[in-house]
């Protein structure tokens, strides 16, 4: 068995000038600096809200897996949900039981320097779902 905790953060997709207005209407919240995560393709800024966070997103580098989202919904959206698990590797055992497919076969290191996989929207009712090891 393995722990579900309440959604961690909501992702939205953005391009720069739009993360940057995003941020001065934010300024009541607490903003991190944003972060590169080159293996993922793309720049980070957390929001931080309590215990949940919103994650503006944006495309970094030529490849970037999240640019054709952007290409689809040219002024940007929800782009993903996190949620936090205790046990990532149960948890994908599990998933793949239930024939929920994974995005990666191996956890990937995320924004917060812990184990992260992506589940695909077209089993998740059409929402991309992250799952974030605690
Ligand atoms: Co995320």
């Amino acid at each position: 068995m393995y722990r579900l905790a309440l959604q961690r953060s909501v992702s939205l997709l953005c391009k720069f000038s739009k993360c940057e207005a995003k941020r001065l209407h934010l300024t009541a919240a607490q903003l991190r600096s944003s972060k590169p995560l080159p293996e993922h393709g793309v720049t980070t800024v957390f929001v931080e809200l309590g215990d949940t966070k919103i994650e503006l997103l944006h495309p970094l580098g030529e490849k970037s897996p999240v640019q054709s989202f952007l290409d689809k919904n040219k002024s940007g959206g929800m782009h993903h949900i996190c949620i936090e698990v205790d046990n990532i590797q149960k948890a994908m055992e599990d998933l793949k039981a239930q024939n929920i497919r994974l995005l990666s076969e191996q956890a990937k290191i995320g924004a917060h320097g812990k184990p992260v996989v992506f589940l695909h929207p077209k089993d998740c009712d059409g929402v991309l779902v992250e799952l974030e090891e605690a």
